[in-house]
């Protein structure tokens, strides 16, 4: 397969390790190698192919667990329909023990346990109902959010769900591989909003189109160079443009463009692109896009549409559409299990269309339910026994990344400390509203700490002389209108003495009472 990239960056760029991997030979060509891979073995295939190369098709060796793959999808808007949900959910079923699935913070599912020797199947079954999983990993554009509630919110002002879509064909030519944009000079966020409340996090994307009038006209504002790393955190700040929506398409295509072919490429830690923005200055990152859109870009509108606070979806809410609501649906740190997913998509078959969709704080939404079946739907046991509608004011805002029960980068475990601390903290504390805590494994920030009320970052503390599990304290994150990063308060509490520091912090900034026993 070819790839694209100007020699001439490949050759003046020092190339690191993944520069040159990616020189050596294109991600996407292990497509037509499944099968080899499947006959000789993950144990015994290329290193290189299987730590990095499958990872653009999706699937990530994972060294905590060898020979037990996760295969990352792509959730266009967050949008899945109930057959989809079954197919993931058959899926991992047959892998026991070992299959589950995540709802990620970019609004997508990672399935856990897969074999190689099934990728090949895997992928014939998720082209038959649609998905892809082509490009969602490495140097390569990420899962494009969306407003969850796009086309059911009254109050929206642009519907996303096929711009997302276009955008999605366009880098991964309609979900089959797209060797034009698979050598990045790294991975790659893109949000397109279409509500008031910023669901999507704009502001941390490297692009970010925001609703915006211009003369009247609606269309979007455009952001450029948001991210997390380890060593910068950055907001996406102001292209200085806006376009309607008929030229997202050309404005992320010629973003990319320019990103790809001029992007930093020797130090990784340097790579994002608000680097690049930096490095030439945003006038000239500016006209870099216009040449490559082959025209100018109007100036940006003077405000955007961004002027409510934030939803979280969960419970009932009414639709725009009279006499349908949706159901926001609360599921503990985005974890699914086979029999998870089919109750899920059966509840959204029996009293919805049989679509769902995902939000970026790893939640479910049963969308078009009509009013006279609300009753019904609330009375189903997965809606007490298992998941809940009104969950309690922590459980319902809290997000956490993969941590150390799959990743390798995890400095300590998350998903399931971040569960049993919140249901410690409230089982003593009367907590008057949502406080939004988000735990995330280690400095990568994938679990987005910095846009939450109260984040929590995984690192190595010191105790008794001796390294323990610790996290570092963020505050400050607004999500939403004004939406800005927060930063760090605390650094290295060992997480053993993490409730009663919680506890001080929810009580003085939050309004959380002792509860009084009875
Ligand atoms: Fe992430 C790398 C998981 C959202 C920043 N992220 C990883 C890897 C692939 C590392 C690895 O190979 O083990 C993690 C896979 C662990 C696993 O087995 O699940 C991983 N990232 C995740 C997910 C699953 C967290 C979650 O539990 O929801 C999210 C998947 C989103 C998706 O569907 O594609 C996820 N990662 C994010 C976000 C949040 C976001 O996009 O809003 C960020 C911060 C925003 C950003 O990227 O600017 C994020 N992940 C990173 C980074 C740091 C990037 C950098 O520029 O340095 C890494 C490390 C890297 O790329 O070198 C990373
Ligand atoms: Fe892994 Fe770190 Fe990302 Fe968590 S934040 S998923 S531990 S890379």
């Amino acid at each position: 397969m070819t790839n694209v990239i100007s020699t001439s960056v490949q050759e003046t760029a020092t190339l690191n390790k993944f520069e040159k991997l990616k020189a050596e030979k294109d991600g996407l060509a292990v497509k037509s190698e499944l099968g080899h891979f499947a006959q000789v073995g993950w144990e015994a295939m290329d290193k290189t192919d299987r730590d990095h190369r499958l990872k653009w098709l999706g699937v990530f060796f994972r060294p905590v667990t060898p020979g037990k793959f996760m295969l990352r999808l792509r959730m266009p808007h967050g949008l899945i329909t109930s057959q989809q949900l079954r197919l993931l959910a058959s899926i991992i079923q047959r892998y026991g023990d070992d299959g589950s699935g995540d709802i990620t913070t970019r609004q997508n599912i990672q399935l856990r346990g897969i074999r190689l020797e099934d990728i090949p199947d895997i992928f014939e079954q998720l082209e038959s109902v649609g998905l892809t999983s082509v490009q969602s990993g490495m140097d390569n554009v990420r899962n494009i959010t969306g407003s969850p509630v796009s086309g059911i919110d009254a109050h929206e002002l642009i519907d996303t769900r096929d711009l997302v879509q276009q955008v999605q064909d366009m880098i991964t030519d309609r979900g089959q591989g797209n060797p034009e944009f698979t050598n990045l000079p790294r991975k790659f966020n893109i949000a397109i909003e279409g509500g008031r409340d910023n669901s999507v996090h704009a502001e941390i994307n490297d692009i970010a189109c925001v609703p915006a009038y211009r003369d009247g006209v609606l269309g979007f504002n455009v952001l450029v160079g948001g991210f997390f790393s380890a060593k910068r955190c950055e907001a996406a700040i102001p292209l200085d443009a806006w376009v309607s929506p008929e030229d997202v398409v050309a404005v992320c295509r010629a973003i990319l463009e320019v990103y790809r072919d001029h992007g930093l490429r020797a130090n990784r830690q340097k790579s994002r692109l608000m680097w690049l923005i930096d490095d030439w200055g945003l006038e000239q990152f500016r006209a870099a896009v216009e040449e490559r859109m082959g025209r100018s870009l109007a100036q940006a509108a003077p405000k955007d549409e961004l002027d409510w606070d934030k939803r979280d979806h969960i419970g009932v809410s009414p639709q725009a559409q009279a006499g349908f609501s949706y159901l926001g649906i609360h599921i503990p740190v985005g974890r699914l299990y086979a029999t998870d997913m089919n109750e899920l998509a059966r509840l959204a078959e029996v009293y919805g269309t049989g679509e769902l969709r995902l939000t970026v704080e790893q939640n479910v939404i049963i969308p078009h339910i009509p009013d006279s079946r609300l009753e019904a739907c609330l009375a189903e046991p997965l809606l007490s026994d298992r998941f809940s509608v009104n969950p309690t004011p922590l459980m319902r805002s809290l997000v956490s990344c993969t941590g150390a029960q799959f990743c390798n980068f995890a400095l300590i475990e998350t998903k399931s400390r971040a569960v049993a601390l919140v249901q410690e903290l409230e089982a003593e504390l009367e907590i008057p509203k949502s406080v939004r805590m988000h735990w995330t494994g280690c400095p990568n920030s994938c679990g987005q700490p910095q846009v939450a009320d109260i984040g929590l970052m995984g690192t190595k503390a010191r105790k008794n002389g001796k390294a323990v599990d610790g996290v570092d304290i963020y505050m400050g994150g607004k999500v939403g209108k004004d939406a800005h990063l927060g930063t760090c308060v605390m650094k290295g509490i060992p997480c053993e003495d993490l409730k009663p520091v919680l506890t001080k912090i929810l009580v003085d900034t939050f309004g959380a009472q002792p509860k009084v026993s009875a």
